[in-house]
Formats: C-alpha cells, structure tokens, sequence
C-alpha cells in the first residue's frame, strides 16, 4: 500500500517561542478529513521541539529535527543526536540539506552516517539530494543526484521508514522552481535507484520535491507522477500558507 503523502516544514533557523502560534494554528486546520489524505510534519529549530510536541499532544502533526549527529551520545560540543531529538518528540529528521552540504562541508559518507543515525533512534530519516544550477547546464543533473543518493542512502532500511527529498539547490529560496516535466524526469530517476537499492519495496518510499513550493505553484509541482509530498522552508513559516499547500491534497 502507498503511503499518504508527506508535507514537511523545515522552518530553518527561524523562529522563537511566539512561533509556536503557528504549529497551534497548523494543528487547528488540520481536519480529519485532510488527515486521511496528507501527512503533516514540521521541522523546527530544535530549542522548540520539546516545547512543540507538548503543543500538539494528540494533534497528529509530526516533528522533525534539521540535522543529527551520528553518534548517539559523546563528547561532541554544540552537537545534537537523533535519540535526543526523538526524546524531544521528534519522527523525523532531515540529513544532507543542501545548505549544511555547503556550509558544514557535509559528504555523502556522513550523510548516510546520519541517516543511519536516525534509523537507530527510531527516527525517519529525509534525506536530502540535489544538483547545483551549473550541473543542472552541463546535463549532469541526473547523474549528480544519483551519485548523492549511491554516497548517502543506508545500505539496509525499511523503505517505508526512508524519505528523499531532491532540492534543486537553485531552486532552494530563489523563487525558480523547475518544470513539471523536469520534475517527473528526476523523480522517477530517483524512484529507479530507491528499486536498485531496496527492490519493488521502494514504492513505499516517498520521494519529496522541495525548493521554492508555496500556495501558488504546489499543485502543478506536486501533482507530478512519483511526487510524495514536498519539502517547504519559507511557505512553511506561516500555518496559513503551510496549509494551502497541504490543501491541494483534500
Ligand atoms: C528548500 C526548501 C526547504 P524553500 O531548502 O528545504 O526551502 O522552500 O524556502 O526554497
């Protein structure tokens, strides 16, 4: 059976107690008829997971954690693990964004450490892949996110408890998105590796787009064959917005 398809927020490092409004609001939206047809997540900065987990007692939305460390506990300053961040109330954790690739020099290696981190914990892991924009002109696209899915996807998981996010690192924050037809092309070469890796249980790998979704253009890129769900950072911030996306799915 296919799973519902996933909505996840990452709200990045934005966001302070008074955010925690706008979890209250997701949850006050989020009937049960909606929740029949979408999974909700969100992903906020850790110092509120605990706090938001209490929120939504019973509200059926997950939590996500943006990062892990891969070990489980040591001396490893300013460092969160998955099993602190599933005791905080976290399911999910996001591994290898694009912007802790680029800023924290993260490799597929460590990538795939986290993942498996995350699987240890408990924890679905939504691992991150993606081209930059000169790899996407020089026709490597394909090849690009099938090397990061090779370096960083575990070896051995339940596919059901795995979720890839491609975020075409051009299309994270800038407004472009790409087209419907680049989209289908790029998920069902992703959904071709997931079958490499995990066999015919790799449908129930749901396989997100992120980058640049809002309200105005969810549908079209969402409606997309092998299209599970979105990844949304800026449309994530306010419930309103996060909740017309999740929308098109009702
Ligand atoms: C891509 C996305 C969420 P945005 O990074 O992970 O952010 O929707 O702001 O492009």
């Amino acid at each position: 059976s296919t799973p519902r398809p996933l909505v996840a927020g990452n709200w990045k490092m934005h966001g302070l107690s008074a955010s925690l409004g706008e979890i209250e609001a997701v949850a006050g939206g989020y009937d049960a008829a909606l929740r029949e047809k979408v999974e909700l997540a969100i992903c906020p900065p850790a110092t509120l997971l605990e706090r938001a987990s209490r929120l939504l007692a019973g509200a059926e939305i997950a939590l996500g954690g943006q990062d892990c460390h891969e070990r489980p506990s040591g001396a490893h300053t300013g460092d969160i693990s998955a099993e602190m961040l599933a005791d905080a109330g976290a399911s999910y954790v996001i591994v290898g964004h694009s912007e802790r690739r680029a800023d924290h020099g993260e490799s597929d290696a460590l990538i795939r450490a986290k993942a498996l981190a995350g699987l240890r914990a408990g924890l679905s892991p939504i691992v991150c892949v993606g081209e930059t924009r000169a790899e996407r002109d020089a026709g490597r696209a394909s090849a690009i996110v099938e090397a990061q899915l090779d370096g960083s996807l575990p070896r051995r998981a339940a596919p059901d408890k795995l979720v890839v996010a491609y975020e075409p690192v051009w299309a994270i924050g800038s407004g472009l998105t790409p087209t419907p037809l680049d989209v289908a092309e790029m998920h069902a070469a992703i959904r071709a590796r997931l079958v490499i890796h995990f066999g015919t249980g790799a449908a129930a790998t749901r396989i997100l787009y992120g980058g640049s979704v809002k309200a105005a253009n969810a549908a079209e890129l969402l409606r997309v064959k092998n299209v599970d769900g979105a990844l949304v950072g800026g449309a994530s911030l306010t419930a309103k917005e996060f909740l017309e996306i999740a929308e098109i799915y009702r």
